[in-house]
């Protein structure tokens, strides 16, 4: 058998036509019952008698109310709410050298993708911007077989052995005995947890910074997280981590602001995907990878197979080899989002495990989730999960399966089926493991190179701006501000002391509670049978003490565009239309898009007689949907001095460090509404209307997405 990969470059096509066999479009067909029966009463059931007892016989009315009972099927235990989209992925240049994963080798193949987006705590109902790490799950359908890159938008897990999951999710979770609270990590359990957990703390410092509150979820890094393996046609291996990097640049949201967006629309993430796929707004990402040799495995100051460790990329740098894109919205929720099946196990040949031992855990536990989620070990037959590479083998029967496999042979070996399927050699595309030499006691154990929790906790924080500290200080203030039990805080500021001593000062002020002295190094509780200390934490110096590459807003300008941003223009009858029109136009010109705010909705009629269409009114719009505000010209703008909605839009918008810029009398409405307003550099004016070189300042400004200088005035 020939190995027939790197043959068909137009995947795309392949998975369409394979999502495409159970598409289904009722347009200009009859309604019918399951069995294809055409239905003549869609609005009655069956009676004796208009005003008598239903009857039994009511075989469509039953059929519908039993499919009905049934649609839920559990959510996923983690990452129940989730957003997806489908596009493909490009490669730049081959990666053969390292890898023989066909995907990775030939320029030519485009490799369709399944990307789901997700929180991890809430349940699925649950708000978009929930301070959490958001899950990156990309399923790329190759032709050797699906390839799952299951990652998250932190590149670090809380936990170093997957023994500790269901502690950490279960202390997370809505506390059992009320069910509270939905989608927070602020209160008791969650901080008991991590409290008694030092190898948490570097999680804990990205989780407590803006990373876990992206303003979109096309504004996000996505890392790999465990380090993995590349195998190359020679067999050899390279050590490997896995990165995503948007073109839009990475960015977030103020706390304040996740907070009533998720009151204002909690959904705001999950919109924000939809409506930049369908206006043709493509989200990408580059894919990078850090490439580290076998030889190297112990040239670092941390463990490779540590999930609590990245691998700086000051130390090994990020070599961008391709690029994603999502183009297209999934047809239907519930059978590509909520049924696709991620799994790290999917993995395709010239792609290897570590033995990272989270990484080991969840090999086990995907396949199983599923199992209880999906109902059954057919759910590789779902068409959003489907391979594109041909697939035969002995499995067979179970709920639900949807292959008619002929034959008698259902076994391996055999005659009568000419020994088919055949398995395939390695030069034939068939996969077999790395060949690692393993010689070791079996042991309950933790590696002693495991043990330093705080060194990068500290390099983490040392490489944010003071901004980013400030930030991260306030959540851990509110965080631990809801928590109830005193020793519980206490032991998070010991923990925390451990990281930066300015920092714990500042949030015993928050809490009101002195920093306990003499803190010995905590006990890991993750760690040994006795919980008896047996592994006291490290703290391993780092040949690096700060990486650039770590601080959202070192980064914030490496992408200025303005792409797809949303500019809420605050107008009113009697509003100046050219101003209007040349602010709206230059923010198209730079991919933004304008949103015109009135008292209602319907048209206004402009100062020069023109009438102008309205895209929200005051009463549905809110500051914090919105990146900029622009407050046009005109006699009638004046008018809006008189709403209260407008005096809390710019509020908002001014607390949020968002750009403001307002044109002749729209300036005299900025003046008068914002009380304590100090004019900064965030605030940009012109007494002229139509003024091109306030929207060129403005859209400048745009691309440095806040002007958190501001904050230190508030
Ligand atoms: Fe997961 N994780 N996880 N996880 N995970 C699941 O699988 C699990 C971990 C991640 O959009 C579950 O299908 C264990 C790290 C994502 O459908 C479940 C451990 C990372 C998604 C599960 C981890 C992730 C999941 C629940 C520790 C980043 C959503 C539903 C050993 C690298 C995928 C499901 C989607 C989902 C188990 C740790 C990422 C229960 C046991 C580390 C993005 O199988």
């Amino acid at each position: 058998m020939k190995n027939s990969k790197k043959t068909n470059p137009d995947l795309s096509d392949a998975k369409q036509r394979d999502l495409d066999v159970n598409r289904s479009n009722a347009e200009n067909q009859f309604l019918t019952t399951d069995q294809g029966l055409k239905i003549n009463d869609n609005n009655n059931s069956l009676k004796a008698g208009e005003r008598g007892p239903s009857l039994l016989e009511d075989f469509i009315l039953r059929e519908k109310i039993t499919n009905f009972d049934h649609e839920r099927i559990p959510e996923r235990i983690v990452h129940a709410r989730g957003s997806a989209a489908h596009g493909h992925f490009e490669l730049y240049k081959t990666m053969e050298k390292y890898t023989k994963a066909g995907f990775l080798n030939d320029i030519k193949i485009k490799t369709p993708v399944f990307v789901r987006f997700s929180t991890v705590a809430g349940s699925r109902g649950s708000t978009d911007l929930a301070r959490d790490v958001r899950g990156f799950a990309v399923k790329f359908y190759t032709q050797e077989g699906n390839f799952d890159l299951v990652g998250n938008n932190v590149p670090v897990f809380f936990i170093q052995d997957a023994m500790k999951f269901p502690d950490l999710i279960h202390a997370v979770k809505p506390e059992p005995h009320h069910e509270m609270p939905q989608a927070a990590s602020a209160h008791d359990t969650f901080w008991d947890f991590i409290s008694l957990m030092p190898e948490t703390m570097h999680m804990i410092m990205w989780v407590m910074s803006d990373r876990a509150l992206p303003r979109s979820l096309r504004m996000m890094e996505g890392f790999g997280v465990h380090t993995f393996r590349f195998i190359n046609d020679k067999n050899e291996s390279h050590f490997v981590k896995f990165h995503w990097k948007p073109k839009l640049g990475t960015h977030a949201v103020a706390w304040d602001e996740a907070q009533k967006i998720s009151g204002k629309n909690s959904d705001f993430h999950r919109q924000d995907l939809w409506e930049a796929i369908e206006s043709g707004n493509f989200p990408e990402w580059e894919l990078g990878v850090q490439i580290i040799p076998e030889a190297d495995e112990h040239k670092f100051d941390f463990d490779l197979l540590d999930p609590t460790k990245l691998v700086p990329e000051d130390l090994v740098p990020v070599t961008i080899v391709g690029k994603m894109v999502l183009n297209k919205n999934p047809d239907n929720f519930f059978a590509e989002t909520e049924q696709v099946a991620f799994h790290p196990g999917h993995i395709v040949p010239g792609i290897d495990f570590s033995n990272d031992p989270l990484l080991q855990g969840r090999l086990f536990s995907y396949t199983d989730t599923q199992l209880s989620r999906l109902g059954s070990p057919n759910f590789h037959e779902i068409p959003i999960n489907r391979t594109v590479a041909p697939m035969h083998n002995n499995q067979r029967d179970g709920h639900m399966r949807q292959e008619i496999a002929v034959g008698r042979v259902s076994y391996h070996p055999n005659s009568l089926g000419n020994g088919c399927p055949f398995q395939a050699k390695i030069d034939e595309g068939g996969f077999a493991s790395f060949n690692e030499r393993i010689d070791a006691h079996k042991v309950r154990a933790r590696s002693e190179s495991f043990s330093d929790h705080f060194s990068q906790a500290k390099l983490f924080y040392n490489s944010q701006t003071q901004v980013e500290q400030d930030h991260i200080a306030n959540a851990l203030s509110f965080e631990l501000g809801k928590v109830e039990t005193p020793a519980i805080r206490e032991r998070m500021l010991g923990l925390l002391s451990f990281v930066d001593s300015a920092l714990t000062a500042t949030v015993a002020k928050a809490l009101g509670i002195k920093v306990p002295v003499d803190i010995q190094k905590p006990i890991n509780h993750g760690v040994g049978a006795d919980d008896e200390g047996k592994q006291e934490p490290t703290d391993k110096k780092q040949s690096i003490e700060s990486s650039d590459a770590l601080s959202m807003l070192k980064n914030a300008t490496i992408s200025n565009t303005i792409a797809t941003r949303q500019i809420a223009f605050l107008c009113a009858e009697g509003v100046n239309a050219a101003s209007v029109k040349t602010m709206k136009q230059a923010l198209k010109n730079a991919g933004a898009k304008a949103i015109i705010i009135a008292p209602h909705l319907g048209t206004i009629v402009s100062e020069e007689g023109l009438e102008i269409p309205v895209d929200q009114s005051y009463r549905i719009a809110s500051s914090v949907l919105f990146d900029g505000v622009f407050i046009p010209g005109g006699k009638g703008i004046i008018a809006l001095k008189d709403l209260k909605e407008v005096r809390e839009f710019i509020n908002d918008s001014y607390n949020h460090c968002k750009f403001i810029a307002a044109e002749a009398q729209g300036i005299k409405v900025l003046e008068d509404k914002i009380e304590k307003v100090k004019k900064d550099s965030g605030i940009i004016t012109s007494e002229s209307v139509g003024d091109k070189s306030l929207s060129v300042s403005f859209i400048k400004a745009l691309g440095r997405h806040r002007f958190w200088e501001r904050e230190k005035m508030l």
